[in-house]
């Protein structure tokens, strides 16, 4: 279950939690055509809180939002400051940030003429996505029966509502197999991304990620892109093949939620020595530094609140 926080900011309001609710005739409800964030605040070693880059992901959210063709009703700067006021107002000093961006009722059918766009920023507690032995351990992965999207079907570079059908397909298959997560092919065949998270593989000291093609531009995986580079290593963004990945010394998944999650096993191979590996280690110990705080020469990924 959710851990309830006190308020959840619905249309520039803050609401009471069990009152943010919507009619069942919303339209994004039956046709999927609605927009998301997910984001990050982290506890800081200064004792205060930050939103780990918080600017991407807004403008990521007005990016989605444009591809799916609505217009959403604030600011960038209106958005980042409802995000903040909503984490202080529920004393949250670390925790996920869910802003949502959707249609409201009024007209049925696929068109949805002049209906009111609606934005909600809920947050919570949110702990390890994968289980903090996940992080430390590293996952069981099965290369999924279900494609990801092709690009002239649904848009990749959106974090559209409806795309995440795809993902749930792809998860619950997973995990009814005993599976941890589940790896996407592309519809070419190469590999393309986990249900939430991106990849990277580690080969010979080399760090390659898919390009971003068929996949969402995840700024998890753009900012371990950057820290890798920084710390010295050759970055690729390269297509890869499935026996590519079973072959290659270490691989991770990278995301808001799982942040950096080493995969030990993939369809039943064990990755390289079947824990995490150092680099993945590294980059994960460097990411959580960073978000907390730890290393000055990223402070402009953090946007610093007190609650
Ligand atoms: N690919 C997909 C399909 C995806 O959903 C995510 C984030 C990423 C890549 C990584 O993007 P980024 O968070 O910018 O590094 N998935 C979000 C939703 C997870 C959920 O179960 O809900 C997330 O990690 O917040």
């Amino acid at each position: 279950m959710v851990k309830k926080a006190e308020k959840i900011w619905f249309d520039g309001k803050l609401v009471p939690w069990d009152e943010a609710q919507v009619h069942v005739l919303t339209h994004t409800l039956h046709y999927g055509a609605g927009v998301f964030e997910g984001i990050r605040a982290y506890a800081t070693v200064d004792d205060k809180s930050a939103v780990f880059r918080l600017r991407e992901h807004v403008v990521r959210l007005f990016d989605s939002a444009k591809i799916i063709g609505m217009t959403i009703p604030y600011t960038v700067e209106e958005i980042e400051t409802a995000i903040i006021e909503t984490l202080r107002v529920n004393g949250l000093k670390e925790g996920y940030v869910r802003p949502l961006v959707f249609i409201g009722d009024g007209v049925m059918g696929v068109h949805p003429g002049g209906n009111p766009i609606r934005v909600v920023i809920a947050t919570w507690p949110w702990g390890a996505y994968l289980g903090e032995e996940a992080l430390e351990k590293g996952i069981r992965v099965k290369t999924s029966s279900f494609n990801r999207h092709h690009v002239n079907v649904m848009m990749t570079k959106a974090k559209a509502c409806g795309n995440y059908v795809n993902s749930v397909l792809a998860k619950t298959e997973a995990v009814a197999d005993g599976y941890d997560e589940a790896l996407m092919l592309d519809t070419q065949g190469f590999v393309s991304e986990a249900s939430g998270e991106n990849i990277f593989i580690v080969k010979d000291g080399i760090i390659k990620t898919t390009p971003l093609t068929s996949v969402l531009p995840g700024i998890t995986r753009a900012s371990l892109m950057q820290v890798a580079d920084d710390l010295g290593y050759k970055v690729v963004e390269q297509i890869f093949t499935r026996d590519e990945l079973y072959i290659a010394d270490e691989a991770f998944f990278c995301g808001t939620a799982a942040e950096v999650t080493p995969i030990r096993e993939v369809d039943n191979r064990t990755i390289g020595e079947g824990k995490r590996g150092p680099v993945a280690e590294k980059l994960q110990k460097e990411f959580f530094n960073i978000v907390k705080g730890g290393n000055s020469d990223y402070v402009q990924w953090l946007d610093y609140y007190e609650i």
